[in-house]
């Protein structure tokens, strides 16, 4: 396939190239990245990339969508095997289309719902100001526990979600983070919707593949609804999912995804969402969710050794969160991050609990491990990381520390390749 882009399009082809070797030469620690199998990409870039299909299997405002249908109908039938649910949408281009088609089937413009503070490791389509999410509806936010002294340290309140949730009684609830490395309870979510009559919306983008396997708890039955990407720990290619047991909301969803949101599904992009499905549900994709759990637990323990402070301790799941404020206060998450991809560490600024600086400065890193995973790296390859970025952050960004760390990665990323 590249060999027909170097023929046709040299230029494009030169930068595909570019990035292959740069994502071969790196260490992707990024937690809501991966890379996936040459199954998923060819079928991301097969034929079934040429044809319209509005509607639903069996439903199409199209001819010639036989084969379609099916391969929605695999897709659909894999996800509703793989979390164990009675109903699911496999058309969202992304979780952002999957969380506003949720937002358009189960509430009216000015409708409340509650979601987490947005800097302790909430997402844009959660009721920022500047998304839709937060501009047509009324978004009101539930905190972490601050005090550091305090066993749930860094863990959702859920305290105040009941209080909240008791004073405002929202539509919705919603539970599912971005930058969250704990267990998340969807039973106490439940029981505060239910004392409320709310609906509890989980969002389960960053767990999926987790929650898929059992490496964490699954949030069905509890909640009401379930969205997701499939590109993160589920390893598929970039898209979304709507899931539930509700066969009346089930056809809500199907509605505002399309025509609500969305026009022609990208019917490539849902046959290799099936691939990925597929491989999911095999059991080998179980030890693979179990060694990312086990490499994030690792890698925070050696990354505590260096000195790092992490939100909440630690991690239950496959991300860490770490603030940068108590070791390196002058030292930002841009700042950080940057000294770490000179070095070849690939990793992203965030926000951390009641965050000063700004979401494009920040004062903390989020890391995860499902991409080292993917490579093949354990336990001992997660030491030997938080002993390299220890010595970029502990060093300060120092040149030459820099270019040492920088040969460590090259030789990891060679015993290591990614999957071909
Ligand atoms: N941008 C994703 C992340 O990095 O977590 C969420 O959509």
């Amino acid at each position: 396939m590249d060999d027909v882009i170097a023929v046709s399009d040299p230029e494009v082809a030169q930068i595909i190239a570019a990035e292959q070797r740069r994502q071969e030469t790196t260490l992707e620690l990024i937690a809501s990245e991966n890379h996936v199998s040459p199954a998923v990409m060819a079928a991301a870039g097969s034929c079934l990339t040429n044809k319209y299909c509005e509607g639903y299997s069996g439903k199409r405002y199209y001819g010639g969508c036989g084969e379609y249908d099916k391969v929605e109908t695999l897709a659909i039938e894999r996800v509703k095997q793989l979390f164990g649910c009675g109903f699911a949408n496999v058309q969202p281009h992304s979780g952002a289309n999957a969380n506003a088609a949720v937002f358009m089937a189960l509430m009216e413009p000015g409708d409340t719902f509650l979601s987490v503070v947005l800097s302790d490791g909430g997402h844009l389509t959660h009721g920022s100001p500047v998304n839709m999410s937060g501009k047509w509806f009324n978004a009101v936010h539930y905190p972490l526990v601050y005090d550091e002294s305090r066993e749930d340290y860094g863990r959702i309140d859920y305290d105040e979600v009941a209080r909240l949730a008791a004073e405002h009684r929202p539509k919705l609830i919603l539970c599912g983070y971005s930058a969250y490395p704990r267990t998340i309870d969807f039973e106490r979510f439940a029981a505060i919707a239910a004392d409320c009559g709310a609906l509890v919306m989980a969002d389960i983008a960053h767990i999926a593949g987790l929650v898929a396997t059992g490496a964490h708890p699954s949030p069905f039955p509890q909640c009401q609804v379930v969205t997701t990407t499939t590109h993160k720990t589920l390893r598929g290619p970039r898209g979304g999912l709507i899931m539930t047991n509700d066969e009346a909301l089930a056809a809500k969803f199907d509605k505002a995804v399309f025509p609500g949101l969305q026009g022609g599904p990208l019917m490539h992009i849902i046959a290799a969402k099936a691939v990925a499905f597929a491989e999911a549900l095999d059991p080998s994709f179980g030890d693979y969710c179990r060694q990312i759990v086990d490499n994030a637990g690792a890698l925070a323990a050696g990354l505590l050794e260096q000195g790092c402070h992490l939100v909440s301790g630690g991690t239950d799941n496959h991300l860490m969160l770490m603030d940068l404020r108590p070791s390196w206060p002058e030292t930002t998450g841009k700042q950080a991050s940057a000294w770490l991809e000179a070095a070849g560490i690939i990793t992203n600024k965030n926000t951390v609990p009641r965050e000063e600086r700004s979401p494009f400065t920040t004062s903390g890193l989020r890391l995860g491990t499902p991409a080292l995973t993917t490579r093949g790296m354990k336990e001992p390859q997660m030491q030997q990381i938080a002993g390299l970025i220890g010595r970029v952050l502990n060093d300060q960004g120092c040149p030459e520390t820099i270019d040492t760390v920088r040969a460590g990665v090259l030789e990891l990323c060679q015993q290591f390749p990614m999957p071909h």
